[in-house]
């Protein structure tokens, strides 16, 4: 086989791919439209932008991998990115692939504290930023022990990525590398809040387009992909960037704030065939759908993962916009959806079945397979799933067993082989599709002068999608008021990512807790 290329025999089940010997997956995903007659042809709109075509790319591609080069990153050096879906992200993204250099996207909602220890912890040689985030990224480099001297705003003025690559050239020879080489990592939240890096190989990008993207989705060359989800989220970084370079398809990048009116304007003006959200969105956009009748004509299926999909929500927009929402789940270490949905085969309120290529199991509390209709964790395995966590041998052992990932959450398979959703078997939540941490907002609530202690749980809301609630215990119970509860909303707001602060507060005179302290948040859940 050529260099960098991939084969797929689609008369297997699950396609049977192969990799060349010396394969750097940036060459299939660039590189390639250009030798199959599409430089010409649009590869990503963005609102409020110009259009790149897949020539443009190529050479932004390489004027970036050079870029990184030349200021000083050496191959298997890492780069933060903290940037939003535009072009410059594809670019950032690719062209350090391309030249052996890992990058690293990260959530852009975050705050300095979390930038932080990213910093440290990826013990990165510099970053990248979007200016936007200049206020909770610059602090952070300033505050990380051994901070990375390399730090460029994408654009604007000094040295910027815009201004490294207007110097690069536009030719870059792709680093060697082969299928199981560290390619990129992506950070998912613990249920302490440190986050961990999921180590990403070059196999794992094109596996997930040709099991998911191709296979369930049905892409193709004339597809217009449009993500809600941004692609610093696996979620986004397929939908919105690997599925449609894979078919040499169009994307359509928002590079604000996912809000209804927003989405709707976007599709309206781009036409997109595919759109990609998460539940709390989706909400949303039916909520607005009571008064406006945007239309939506252009599109031909819907994607819901991140949490689980109320069947009442997939109802309520299948009959009001007339197009399916496939739920599926996905997650950071399996880079995209493993279990899913299809577009003939819809079982409303359920996950699906295993998309081809992945191996789904449940486990019982005492280790052996949870029979069928009993709950259990869910394990996967597959292709695309990342080797191990960075620096973090512990959390690698405890989540990747023999090729298995521990998903952390409960399921049960049905006769057909359809899986239910039933909770995490930990404390963590889904908020919006985001991880939030009850411990975190805890920490954060006891910070404020009056709180004495804090409880939080996840609380179902009217769309029945999972919002932080908390129980306060206040140091003088008098305090109580609607006021306060307004103040501690602001307070976490303030100091956590926006989407983290809890939607209802209630003030107690004591938690539920164990014989050792422990907070029993199960007996707060309603
Ligand atoms: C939960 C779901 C029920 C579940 C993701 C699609 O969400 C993604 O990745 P994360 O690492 O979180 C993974 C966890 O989120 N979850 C995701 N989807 C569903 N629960 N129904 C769903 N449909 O707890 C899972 O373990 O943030 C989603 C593609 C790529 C992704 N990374």
């Amino acid at each position: 086989m050529r260099d960098h290329t991939v084969s797929v025999d689609w008369s297997k089940t699950p396609a049977e791919i192969t990799f060349a010997a010396n394969f750097n997956t940036a060459v299939p995903f660039i590189d390639r439209h250009i030798a199959e007659g599409r430089a010409g042809k649009t590869a990503i709109i963005t609102v409020g932008g110009d259009p790149v075509t897949y020539g443009a790319l190529a050479a932004g591609v390489n004027r970036a991998g050079n870029a990184l080069l030349g200021a000083g990153f050496r191959p298997g050096d890492r780069v933060l990115m903290m940037v939003k879906d535009c072009p410059d992200f594809l670019y950032l993204f690719w062209g350090a692939i391309k030249a052996g250099i890992i990058p690293v996207p990260i959530n852009t909602l975050l705050r300095a504290a979390d930038y932080t220890f990213m910093l440290e912890d990826s013990g990165c040689t510099g970053c990248v930023y979007s200016p936007e985030f200049a206020a909770e990224v610059v602090p952070a480099l300033d505050a990380a022990d051994a901070g990375p001297a390399r730090r460029f705003p994408t654009e604007g003025t000094g040295t910027t990525l815009a201004a490294l690559m207007a110097e690069a050239p536009d030719r870059l020879d792709p680093a060697p590398a082969t299928a199981a080489d560290d390619c990129f990592w992506l950070y998912s939240s613990g249920t302490t809040g440190t986050p961990k890096g999921a180590v990403h190989s070059h196999r794992d990008i094109p596996v997930t387009c040709i099991q998911y993207g191709v296979g369930v989705l049905g892409m193709a060359e004339d597809d217009v992909c449009f993500s809600a989800a941004k692609l610093f989220f696996a979620y986004g970084l397929g939908n919105g960037m690997n599925f449609p370079l894979w078919v040499g398809a169009t994307a359509v990048l928002y590079p604000g704030p996912p809000t209804p009116a927003a989405m709707f304007e976007t599709i309206e003006a781009h036409k997109p065939t595919l759109f990609f959200g998460v539940p709390t969105l989706y909400a949303a956009l039916l909520r607005t759908l009571e008064s406006e009748t945007p239309d939506l004509g252009s599109l031909r299926l819907c994607v819901s993962a991140g949490e689980a999909l109320p069947a009442d929500i997939y109802r309520r927009w299948k009959e009001r916009v007339g197009v399916d929402i496939l739920d599926g789940i996905g997650s950071t270490e399996a880079l995209h959806i493993f279990i899913s949905n299809y577009p003939d085969d819809i079982k409303p309120g359920s996950s699906g079945r295993a998309v081809p290529g992945y191996d789904a199991r449940i486990v019982g509390d005492d280790g052996n397979e949870a029979a069928t209709g009993e709950t259990g964790r869910l394990m996967i395995k597959g292709d695309s799933t990342a080797g191990s966590y960075w620096n973090n041998p512990e959390k690698t052992a405890a989540t990747m067993v023999g090729g298995w990932l521990d998903t952390g959450d409960t399921y049960i398979r049905d006769a057909d082989g359809t899986y239910l959703y039933c909770g995490r078997s930990d404390d963590m939540m889904k908020v919006g599709g985001m991880w939030c941490s009850p411990f975190e907002i805890e920490a954060r609530l006891v910070e404020h002068p009056g709180v004495l202690e804090a409880a939080v749980v996840g609380r179902p809301d009217d769309d029945g999608l999972i919002k932080p609630e908390a129980f306060i215990v206040l140091n003088d119970p008098d305090a109580a008021s609607l006021d306060l509860g307004e103040q501690l909303r602001e307070h976490c707001k303030q100091g956590l990512a926006k989407y983290k602060y809890p939607r209802w507060f209630n003030f107690v005179e004591d938690l539920p807790k164990t014989a050792t302290g422990k907070i029993q948040r199960y007996k707060l859940r309603q």
